[in-house]
């Protein structure tokens, strides 16, 4: 895109936020270090680095074949350093367990340890990125029968408790080391295809082992908050859920309220009915925490993992976010995976539309919008609200870019194509 015609649209936009109120200059400043993590999952169908080949299974499903796969942690962090240098401002990587590396001969999950992220530790202070963490449940044995910390099954409870409880000690390092929190994110896909005539048992059984999970060790939230994660149903776990939105919201207060763990809510944009608005539940969780996170993700009738757009709903969130006066307390993730395009581009196109979604927000004249409900004039509220959805904020976000040295428009996707030729395609 044309430098001077880039310069041109912002001073034109920065005069038409200046007269709502808005200082853009001051939005990017605090805009450009709010990180979005972005899902490690994303960049090889969720296979990682175990070896045993963990993929994708308890109700996560990856479709397509889109060549160029990362086969092993170079090629894997080649790509994601692709996805660095297309996307503009603070960054963070939401790692799952299964993507450690080094790790002996015969061990399993229950035994991981920070020793198997120094290579992830290093890299992110390499890039100045921080890191995020997840247990991986599935794709196991042990999972077989679609239950892990709810599985009647002692042993098998316990082996993912002692999963569970070694990857938070892992969330832990990495917090210490690169000096932020790492959101360790306890999402499991328990649950049954069909009508359970126990279903309190599970629940139960699942309360019983976060309560073991997060009393092993009091953690500073300054390195981990250990976040739960709702999901309505998945396929192949149609019926029941024992992780529902409202086991979860229980055990949220529960828990922050006995001083267990350091819990926050995790919502999933593709974790509740198509017809539900995810956005209204950020204000109702915030009035108990201080602290959430959302992953970011586009549901499409049963699939909850398509990649992020910036679309309405995306937009719904973010202004919630900000008209609630939460940015500085809220996660921002994204959570999708898509093998049917060059994953780097679905990477790409992600968190560029989660951080256009964002910036948009942040630039809304929200305290106009706040002061037309305080008057009770629902009339000039609604105007307003439509007046705002096409302000100029792209032209900021151009700007950001180019003053950034990242691309402007889909000019990132140009070299992408080159790389691929070079080195993605070379790799089936
Ligand atoms: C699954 C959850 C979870 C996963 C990752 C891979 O429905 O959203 O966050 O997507 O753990
Ligand atoms: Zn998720």
């Amino acid at each position: 895109m044309n430098t001077t015609l880039i310069e041109k649209a912002y001073e034109n936009a920065k005069e038409i936020y200046a007269q709502y109120g808005v200082d853009v200059e001051k939005v990017l400043e605090k805009f450009d270090k709010i990180p979005v993590s972005i899902p490690c999952w994303q960049g090889d169908d969720i296979v990682g680095f175990e070896g045993i080949g963990a993929g994708a299974s308890g109700g996560l499903m990856v479709t397509g074949n889109y060549p160029g796969r990362p086969r092993n942690p170079e090629e894997y962090r080649m790509d994601l350093e692709k996805v660095l240098s297309y996307v503009p401002g603070a960054m963070k990587l939401n790692l799952h367990s299964s993507y450690g590396e080094n790790f002996e001969k015969g061990i399993d999950r229950d035994e991981y340890a920070p020793r198997h992220f120094e290579n992830w530790v290093k890299w992110a202070k390499e890039k100045k990125i921080a890191l995020d963490m997840n247990a991986t449940t599935f794709g196991h044995p042990k999972a077989s029968d679609g239950l892990t910390i709810s599985n009647p099954n002692e042993d098998i409870r316990k082996f993912w408790v002692r999963h569970m409880q070694s990857v938070r000690l892992i969330s832990e390092y990495i917090g210490k080391e690169l000096g932020t929190p790492c959101v360790f994110n306890t999402w499991v896909q328990d649950g049954m295809k069909d009508q359970p005539v126990n279903r309190i048992k599970y629940r139960q059984l699942m309360k019983k082992s976060f309560d073991e999970i997060f009393s092993n060790k009091k953690i500073s939230e300054e390195y981990v908050y250990d976040a739960l994660e709702p999901k309505l149903f998945a396929v192949g776990v149609e019926e029941y859920t024992v992780g529902s939105n409202d086991f979860y919201l229980s055990y949220n207060g529960y828990a922050r309220a006995n001083g267990i763990g350091n819990t926050i809510m995790n919502l999933d944009m593709g974790h509740f009915h198509p017809e539900e608005n995810v956005a209204d539940k950020i204000s109702s969780v915030m009035t108990f925490s201080d602290k959430f996170m959302a992953h970011f993700t586009r549901g499409i009738r049963w699939d909850s993992d398509h990649v992020v757009l910036n679309d309405e709903k995306t937009n719904n969130m973010m202004h919630e976010i900000v008209r609630c006066g939460v940015l500085d307390n809220a996660f921002i993730g994204t959570d999708y995976f898509d093998a049917s395009i060059n994953r780097v581009a679905a990477w790409t196109i992600g968190t560029r539309a989660t951080k256009k979604a964002l910036l948009n927000a942040m630039l809304e004249p929200v305290i106009m919008l706040q002061k037309a409900e305080d008057d009770m004039d629902f009339t000039l509220r609604l105007a307003l609200l439509d007046e705002f959805k096409t302000l100029p904020s792209s032209a900021v976000w151009d700007y950001y870019c180019y003053k950034n040295n990242i691309p402007t428009n889909t000019q990132w996707l140009d070299d992408l194509k080159k790389y691929e030729k070079s080195e993605m395609f070379k790799r089936d």
